[in-house]
């Protein structure tokens, strides 16, 4: 997974769609802020033979993201195929535009496509695209892993915090280490108080002293 948020790809295309900037008063200054993204969530998911369609939905479900969005999607989701996606063995079925649906219109099957790809490829969508897994008809299970990268200022659906224990983060490169949350951005997100001072939580990772004070390493 390391690898595949770092893929300049699909990180490069989570901050060209995510990263939008406001502008914003900060008295009487006009700011520009741009928002952080962080991982969301990382899974492996097989589909079994026989196993059925999955219920079309919104992966933005999870933040209650009411749509048509109000100019900002909240997660970029990555489906990258480890074996072959086609209908027969229950590639990703979407539909293409419905992320300028609102949230009456009903998902409908006839209206999805399957995502069909060769291993090694992968299916970009946004939060607000309807989609679900297809229906495995071959003798082997479908396998994809999906990964969802989503704005700073949400909660991440999975806990990344607790997920990853702390002796393998300490090892992850820097950049991924911020995406897993240890950040903070230009909107103050996530910061830390020692001393009176706001600290980036990255700070923690960077000095064995500070984490020595936090009870993280002996
Ligand atoms: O496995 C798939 O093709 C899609 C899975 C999915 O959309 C989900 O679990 O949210
Ligand atoms: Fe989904």
């Amino acid at each position: 997974m390391v690898d595949v948020v770092m893929h300049p790809l699909y990180l490069g295309a989570a901050r060209k769609i995510l990263q939008k900037p406001v502008d914003v008063w900060f008295g009487q200054q006009r700011t520009t802020v741009t928002p952080q993204i962080q991982i969301g969530m990382t899974q492996a998911i097989q589909i079994h033979p026989g196993q059925g369609k999955q219920p079309l939905h919104r992966d933005d479900t999870s933040f209650l993201w009411r749509h048509p969005n109000y100019g900002r999607e909240a997660r970029l989701q990555i489906m990258l195929a480890i074996t072959e996606f086609t209908e027969a063995t229950g590639a990703t079925r979407v539909i293409p535009g419905s992320h300028k649906w609102d949230d009456e219109r009903c998902p409908q099957p006839e209206e999805t496509v399957n995502a069909e790809m060769a291993a090694g490829s992968a299916l970009l969508f946004i939060g607000s695209t309807y989609h679900g897994g297809g229906t495995n008809s071959i003798d082997t299970p479908r396998t994809g892993l999906t990964m969802g990268i989503d704005l700073g200022c949400v909660r991440q659906e999975e806990n990344q915090y607790l997920s990853i224990p702390f002796e393998t983060l300490k090892g992850l490169p820097s950049e991924v280490q911020r995406l897993l949350g240890w950040d903070a951005g230009e909107n103050f997100m996530g910061w830390v108080e020692r001393g009176g001072k706001m600290l980036s939580p990255h700070t923690f990772l960077e000095s064995d002293d500070v984490l020595k004070s936090l009870g993280l390493v002996g």
